[in-house]
C-alpha cells in the first residue's frame, strides 16, 4: 500500500505566551490534526494577520546609480536584446522580498540599457508601465506606431495593452528607468502578454521632435473637442522636462512671494496627471516630481502603500524609517508602506526627486491613509 508522505505545509508550534493556550500533549495532538487537515487556527496567527498598523515585509533600501549604470553597461556588452528576453532591463530586488525582482510588494523598478542602433522588439502587456530618463538621449519609444523621443527629465507613461518597442537612433548607449506594476499584477493573477512585430516599420524609425500624442494632447489646459470622454489612463505619451522644471520653479517663486502653494516652505511638488480626468496618469501608479530648495526639508510623512524614488538632480540626505543616506543624481531608494520618510536638500544645491508609488490602488479601495508630522 502506498503511504502518502507529502509533508503538510502547515507547521504549528505550541508556545507558552500571553493569549496562547498552555502547551500540553493534547494541544500538540490537536495541532498535528490541524496540520494533517491543512487548517490554521486564528489564535496563533492574529498578530501577523492583523497588525495594529501596516508592517511591511519590504525593507528600506538604496541602490547607487553608478553601480546600476556600470552593471547595465556590462550587460550591454554581453547580453543581446531580442525576442524572448524582450528587454535589457535589470530590476531592483528588495533585500527583504526573497530575491524576487520586486522593489516593493507592488512595484517593479529597473534600469534599462540600449546600445547604439539596437531595437527592443514590439510587444504589449496588461501591466502598466512608464519610463523616466535621468540622463542621456537618443532612444525613441514607439507606442502604437507613434515614435516618442526620450531625453533627460522626460516622463513617459505607457498604459497597459499598448504596443511598444524601443529604438536607439544615437551613437551612444542610453540608460533609463522603468516602473511597472508587475508584482501587483502577479499577485492578482491578471496578466496578459502578446508579442508584436520583430522589427518596427521603417516609417516608425523616424525621430520626430514631437510625437503625434503630444501634438494632440500636449497643450496645457486644452483638449481636442473631438475627444471628450474620460480615459482610464493618459493618452499623452511624454511629459517634457521643460514643463516639469518650469512648474516647479514657478511654484517656488510663488512660495517666495508668500503664496501658500508648496507642501511646506521650500518644498514644491507636481503630480503627472491624465488630461482626460485630472487623475493619476496610470490606474495603478502615481508619479510626481519634488523639488527642495537648497537647505529646505520635507515634512516627515508616512502612508499606506509603497514608493520608489530616484534622485533626479542635486544632493541631500533622505531618511526612511531608521535608515539615512546621503544621495546624489540617479540614486534609487524604496519607501515601504507606513514607514516614515523625509528628505533634506544640501545647504548649497536644490534637490529634485522623482517619485512613483501605488497610491491609486489604495485610493480606489478606500485603504489610503497618510500621516504627516508637522
Ligand atoms: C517591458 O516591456 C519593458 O517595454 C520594461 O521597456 C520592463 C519588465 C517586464 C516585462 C516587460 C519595456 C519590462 C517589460
Amino acid at each position: 500500500m502506498a503511504i502518502d508522505v507529502t509533508p503538510s505545509p502547515v507547521r504549528l508550534k505550541a508556545v507558552a505566551a500571553p493569549g496562547q493556550p498552555d502547551p500540553s500533549p493534547e494541544l500538540e495532538q490537536l495541532y498535528r490534526g490541524f496540520e494533517r487537515e491543512l487548517l490554521v487556527p486564528l489564535w496563533t496567527e492574529i498578530g501577523d494577520l492583523m497588525p495594529l498598523h501596516p508592517q511591511s515585509k519590504a525593507a528600506a533600501h538604496l541602490w547607487r546609480w553608478d553601480r546600476l549604470k556600470e552593471l547595465a553597461a556590462q550587460a550591454g556588452r554581453i547580453v543581446p536584446v531580442g525576442r524572448g528576453g524582450e528587454r535589457r532591463a535589470i530590476a531592483l530586488a528588495n533585500p527583504a522580498l526573497g530575491g524576487k525582482p520586486y522593489a516593493t510588494p507592488t512595484l517593479w523598478a529597473a534600469i534599462q540599457y540600449l546600445m547604439p542602433g539596437e531595437n527592443a522588439p514590439e510587444h504589449r502587456h496588461t501591466q502598466h508601465a512608464f519610463r523616466f530618463v535621468v540622463e542621456g538621449e537618443g532612444v525613441w519609444t514607439v507606442v502604437n506606431g507613434d515614435a516618442v523621443r526620450m531625453s533627460r527629465g522626460d516622463f513617459l507613461p505607457q498604459a497597459g495593452w499598448n504596443w511598444h518597442a524601443h529604438h536607439n537612433a544615437a551613437s551612444e548607449p542610453m540608460a533609463w528607468i522603468d516602473g511597472l506594476d508587475i508584482p501587483f499584477s502577479y499577485y492578482t493573477e491578471s496578466q496578459f502578454f502578446e508579442v508584436g512585430r520583430d522589427r518596427i516599420g521603417a516609417a516608425e524609425m523616424t525621430t520626430p521632435d514631437r510625437s503625434r500624442s503630444e501634438r494632440l494632447w500636449g497643450h496645457p489646459g486644452l483638449r481636442p473637442v473631438s475627444r471628450t470622454g474620460a480615459l482610464p489612463a493618459t493618452p499623452l505619451l511624454a511629459y517634457r522636462w521643460v514643463d516639469t522644471d518650469r512648474a516647479l520653479a514657478e511654484q517656488l517663486e510663488l512660495d517666495d512671494e508668500g503664496e501658500t502653494c508648496t507642501l511646506s516652505p521650500g518644498h514644491a511638488a507636481v503630480r503627472f496627471t491624465n488630461p482626460t480626468n485630472g487623475g493619476d496618469v496610470l490606474p495603478t501608479m502615481r508619479t510626481e516630481m519634488h523639488r527642495l530648495r537648497a537647505g529646505a526639508a520635507t515634512l516627515t510623512r508616512r502612508e499606506t502603500g509603497s514608493s520608489v524614488y530616484q534622485v533626479f538632480d542635486g544632493t541631500g540626505v533622505v531618511s526612511v524609517g531608521d535608515k539615512q543616506w546621503d544621495v546624489a543624481r540617479g540614486d534609487m531608494f524604496v519607501v515601504p508602506s507606513w514607514v516614515p520618510f523625509s528628505a533634506q536638500a544640501s545647504p548649497t544645491t536644490q534637490l529634485d526627486l522623482f517619485r512613483f508609488g501605488d497610491a491609486p490602488i489604495f485610493e480606489a479601495l478606500h485603504a489610503h491613509r497618510v500621516q504627516i508630522d508637522r
